[in-house]
């Protein structure tokens, strides 16, 4: 035998942390070991969200936590990526929660919503108070939102919704929705708009039989002559851009995100390789075995140098979209490989919930697809090498 080494020691980035962004991370850390492990089996068997714990989620100050003010926890982003990487060492359905509430509706409220937008929203959204979805996806246009086909018509008072929203992480608990539509009166323009549940003609059915997210709600928003109050329109928004700028927030996370998925399947694998024994040794002494520990610690790390070294960027205002697809594709890609030969590593006990690897594996399937499928992403930086658009 000879000294094993902790893959944080290869890694080595602690001294490339400041303490605050250490405590963020711990602070995660030990709260989804003590607090949110224990719940996940049964949520996930259930395909239910343990919605009794979001007050205490909320008290982590996670909810927006890298916008300054209105409650919020104003970390920077390298804080803000490690909180989504130690969310998900527990589930993606859990960062899913988190990365929709605070990047996809929090974020266009801040960029796009008056002040008395924010000023409505934001300290509830930060307290868990609300909970909020985003409506982009609809039944034919998924890969392609510009081809939505959502409108809002200026009628009186009020803006009138009309369409359907699918695949909707958290409509079914969300108290307001940001809904993209093409305003008809304005030559289609895609705005985003502030729905509550109960303005009048919106539902939010679940969508049923998911194998995977399974402790994440998900459901579709119907709007049926819903009527918005004109106060409720985002009036700095305008176009497809704005949505997808609430994208590059998201999939930034997404990308730190699935480091703790991976960490915590490569984790499982290494202890459960160790203890095993066939043909009188550990399985973790066979050759091969070793091969796949060496591929997935060779990626984590490559996974957590991207992600630093964007969050860096980042907080200097200076990350473009184009290197947030790159962070979006590479470590998902790698995540869901990781995810995979680990379930192989575990052999029979794999497919069971005696251990997190088949749950993340199932978990990483959505994240491959959601927030711009991998192809999508591929095709994204195809163009921005090329300066050919294969869109088009
Ligand atoms: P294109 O011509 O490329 O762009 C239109 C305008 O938008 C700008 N832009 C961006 N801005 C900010 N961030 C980005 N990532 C941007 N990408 C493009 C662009 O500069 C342009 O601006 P302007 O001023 O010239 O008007 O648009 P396109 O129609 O060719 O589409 C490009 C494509 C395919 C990359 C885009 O449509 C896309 O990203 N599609 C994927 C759709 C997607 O990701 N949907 C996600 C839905 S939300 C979700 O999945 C939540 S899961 C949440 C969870 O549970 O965690
Ligand atoms: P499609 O766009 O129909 O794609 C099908 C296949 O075709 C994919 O493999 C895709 O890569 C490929 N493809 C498409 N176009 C091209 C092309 N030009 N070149 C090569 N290949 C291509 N959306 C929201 O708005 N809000 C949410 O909160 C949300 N949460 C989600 C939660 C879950 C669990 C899931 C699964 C999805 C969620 N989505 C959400 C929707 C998600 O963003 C879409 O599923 C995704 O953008 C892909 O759209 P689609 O499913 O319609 O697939």
């Amino acid at each position: 035998m000879s000294a094993q080494i902790p893959l944080d020691n290869i890694l080595a980035i602690e001294h490339l942390l400041s303490d605050d962004e250490k405590l963020a991370r711990d602070t995660l850390r030990d709260w989804i070991r003590e607090r949110y492990r224990p719940l996940l089996n049964e949520a996930h068997r259930n395909g239910t969200f343990p919605v009794e714990i979001i007050p205490e989620i909320a008290e982590l100050g996670v909810f927006g936590a890298n916008i300054e003010g209105y409650d919020c926890a104003g970390m920077n982003n390298v804080s803000y990526g490690l909180v989504m990487q130690e969310l998900e060492r527990g589930d993606s359905g859990l960062r899913s929660l988190v990365s929709v509430q605070g990047a996809l509706v929090m974020y266009p409220i801040f960029a796009f919503g008056s002040e008395e937008q924010r000023q409505k929203y934001l300290p509830k959204l930060a307290r868990g108070e609300l909970i909020g979805c985003f409506g982009l996806t609809e039944p034919m246009a998924g890969s392609d939102p510009g081809s939505m086909r959502t409108t809002g018509r200026k009628d009186g008072d009020a803006y009138v919704l009309d369409g359907v929203k699918a695949w909707i992480t958290s409509s079914p608990i969300a108290d307001v929705a940001v809904v993209w539509a093409k305003c008809v009166d304005e030559d289609n323009k895609i705005r985003g708009f502030l729905v509550e549940r109960d303005f009048g003609g919106v539902s939010t059915p679940d969508i049923e039989g998911k194998f995977s997210l399974r402790a994440s709600p998900t459901g579709e928003i119907h709007l049926n002559e819903c009527r918005v109050p004109l106060d409720n329109i985002l009036e700095g928004s305008g176009g497809l851009k704005s949505p997808l700028s609430c994208l590059t927030q998201a999939r930034y996370g997404i990308g730190w995100g699935v480091i703790g998925a991976a960490t915590d399947c490569y984790q499982t694998v290494l202890d459960y390789g160790l203890e095993r024994i066939q043909f009188d040794q550990p399985i973790a002494s066979f050759q091969l075995y070793q091969n796949n520990l060496a591929e997935m610690a060779t990626k984590i790390i490559n996974m957590s140098l991207l992600a630093l070294h964007y969050g860096r960027l980042k907080d200097s205002g200076s990350l473009s979209p184009i290197q947030v697809s790159m962070l979006k594709r590479y470590n998902v890609g790698s995540a869901r490989k990781i995810a995979s030969d680990a379930r192989a590593m575990l052999g029979g006990i794999g497919i069971t919930d005696a251990y997190s690897v088949m749950r993340h594996m199932m978990n990483l399937e959505s994240v491959y697809t959601y927030e711009g499928t991998h192809e999508i992403h591929t095709l994204a930086i195809g163009r921005a090498l090329t300066g050919i658009s294969a869109f088009d």
